[in-house]
């Protein structure tokens, strides 16, 4: 049982243009606001916040087939790729405050780029984000973001010129997916084609979380111990809970699923950089409504960094003498 101690690299990511809804962009500041880094301090981290990125408006960036807004969401991402591979390369573990889900790309993308073999993918979300550029329906980025970076995909995947800078750079044996329940026949059909591991809300049912989560475990260490990126779309949790979101989904994770997936990802050691997206404050109806869910993005995000259901203190703690 491993408890380390991370430095956590905050990155915020104010992009909504991987999806039509707006209001994600404001995701970084609400969940700043909710006070993360002064409880990842109070739980022993140390934290560098790396601010906000700057996104530059893309005139005329009109569609590449399907796909809406590349210029925007290439360049958005490509800056956050160099961001999140600076804050790993100077000690940090990368936490990315989305923002839509296309940010997935950039992060994963610098991620990689950081550490020398190859990394393991966590993707936490009702949605499995693997549409190409030929079977989505919505052309909305955030639904494609895993498609540009499995090297196993890349012979289906048409030249999008603002996308020229990504390497596909995880393969499929290395990606888990937890949590999904809203799967386009595309994306159903591409998972079984990769043989992909899912658990889907149907396996979170049959197996429970905490058989989930070691089978995940023995799945991804079965070869090499690689580092863990943790992707986490807000949605993947029941939007009864976590309701700000752009496309929620009925049937998802209880809070305690939630978090048992953070606590469990955190004691193994491995995790390496996290993306926390989707939280929509424009989305919520009440103002109960956005702080639930910005409160419950904080519980994961402090799940993935150390913190326990059973208590927690300072490695450091002595009790007071008389
Ligand atoms: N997300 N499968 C749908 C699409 O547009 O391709 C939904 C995507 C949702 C994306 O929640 O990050
Ligand atoms: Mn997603
Ligand atoms: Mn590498
Ligand atoms: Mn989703």
């Amino acid at each position: 049982f491993k408890r380390d101690h991370h430095s956590v690299g905050i990155i915020g990511a104010p992009f909504s243009k991987g999806q039509p809804r707006g209001g994600v962009e404001k995701g970084p500041n609400v969940i700043r606001s909710a006070g993360l880094a002064d409880k990842l301090k109070a739980q022993g981290c140390s934290v560098k916040d790396y601010g906000n990125l700057c996104f530059e408006e893309v005139p005329g960036d009109e569609p590449v087939g399907r796909v809406k807004r590349p210029g925007a969401v290439g360049s958005a991402n490509q800056r956050l790729a160099h961001a999140v591979y600076t804050a790993k390369t100077e000690g940090h573990t990368p936490l990315m405050l989305g923002g839509d889900h296309s940010l997935a790309i950039g992060s994963i993308h610098g991620h990689a780029a950081a550490i020398p073999g190859d990394l393991s993918v966590v993707w936490v979300d009702a949605h499995a984000d693997i549409n190409t550029p030929l079977t989505t329906h919505t052309g909305n980025v955030h639904g494609q973001s895993m498609s540009y970076l499995i090297r196993e995909l890349q012979s289906k995947i048409p030249v999008i010129p603002q996308f020229s800078w990504i390497k596909p750079c995880v393969s499929a044996k290395d990606i888990v997916y937890i949590g999904l329940r809203d799967v386009d026949p595309e994306e159903h059909y591409i998972l079984k084609y990769l043989g992909i591991k899912v658990f889907s809300m149907t396996e979170v049912d049959g197996l429970g979380i905490a058989r989930v989560m070691e089978e995940t475990c023995d799945y991804l260490f079965s070869h090499v111990k690689k580092p863990i990126h943790l992707s986490y779309d807000i949605d993947a949790i029941d939007p009864s809970l976590t309701p700000a979101t752009g496309t929620p989904a009925v049937g998802g994770l209880t809070y305690r699923e939630g978090v048992y997936i953070t606590e469990h990802i955190c004691q193994t050691g491995l995790l390496s950089a996290v993306d926390l997206v989707e939280v929509n404050p424009q989305q919520g109806t009440t103002e109960a409504q956005v702080q639930s869910t910005v409160d419950i993005a904080v519980d994961v995000l402090l799940g993935c960094f150390g913190r326990r259901r059973a208590g927690n203190h300072p490695a450091d703690y002595c009790l007071p003498e008389p």
